[in-house]
């Protein structure tokens, strides 16, 4: 079985995937298959969707997505967008009650048999916030020590990119330890980075997130890293401090 996978600019909080595979099984089978090893046969919700197909897609002919009795969307999509070929749907021998499309006819829909075999889309949603873990070390390292161990061990120093991320790390710190900790944040006052760098981690506007309290200042031009303190707010501090910190462990995305 052969599969091409193509990231698409997901939701909020998740990452999408349209995978097309090129195996001819009729509808039911097709939803089956994207049910067990994505999410569920496509659904096009609207123009947007449909142009973003057509253009990943454009050079095959003929492929099952999840529409079916010409309403229904398999992953219960709730959507009036429609795109028929003229005439169709007809529900031709009233044996036609799922839906092909055809990318070399204007991306038309066509209702045929589901009996028929054909290759199909299905699309896969990872949602990235929940599958990120963080870990509180409570040993006491400096922040070059606490970064070679969060590469070891985990992924990297924790990345901060917005509240909901905050108040869980606070809340995975709140009763095993009340003080500060080191975040991968480091840098001078304008030119502030995150440890991670790896690309693949962030979706638009996620590593600009900053929670400073009155700082940073880089006070004696020798404060390059940062800590979190008990509330959340953000200092920078020398690195040669030693402080428990926050590993990142992405792995399970
Ligand atoms: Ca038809
Ligand atoms: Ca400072």
């Amino acid at each position: 079985s052969s599969k091409l996978y193509l990231n698409v600019s997901g939701r909020q909080n998740a990452s999408a995937s349209y995978v097309f595979v090129y195996q001819d099984k009729n509808w039911t089978e097709a939803q089956r298959y994207c049910r067990e090893h994505h999410t569920d046969l496509v659904s096009i919700r609207n123009e947007t969707e449909n142009f973003k197909l057509q253009s990943l897609f454009s050079y095959y002919n003929f492929f099952w997505i999840g529409l079916y009795r010409t309403r229904s969307w398999s992953d219960q999509s709730n959507s009036s967008f429609s795109n028929w070929r003229i005439g169709q749907p007809d529900n031709a021998g009233n044996s036609e009650y799922c839906t092909a499309v055809s990318f070399s006819d204007s991306g038309s829909w066509t209702d045929e048999n589901c009996n028929t075999a054909l290759p199909f889309i299905c699309y896969s949603v990872v949602s990235l916030i929940s599958s990120r873990q963080y870990h509180f070390l409570s040993e006491n390292m400096t922040w070059t020590e606490a970064q070679r161990y969060c590469r070891q061990n985990y992924t990297d120093l924790a990345t901060i990119e917005n509240m909901e991320e905050m108040n869980r790390l606070i809340n995975t710190v709140n009763g095993s330890y009340n003080g500060s900790a080191w975040i991968g944040l480091y840098d001078d006052v304008n030119s502030s980075r995150w440890s991670l760098e790896d690309n693949d981690f962030y979706q638009e506007g996620e590593r600009d997130f900053r929670n400073w309290y009155h700082e940073p200042d880089n006070s004696g031009g020798k404060q390059l890293c940062v800590y979190m303190d008990y509330a959340g707010n953000w200092f920078d501090i020398s690195c040669d401090n030693t402080l428990p910190f926050i590993c990142y462990d992405g792995k399970d995305i």
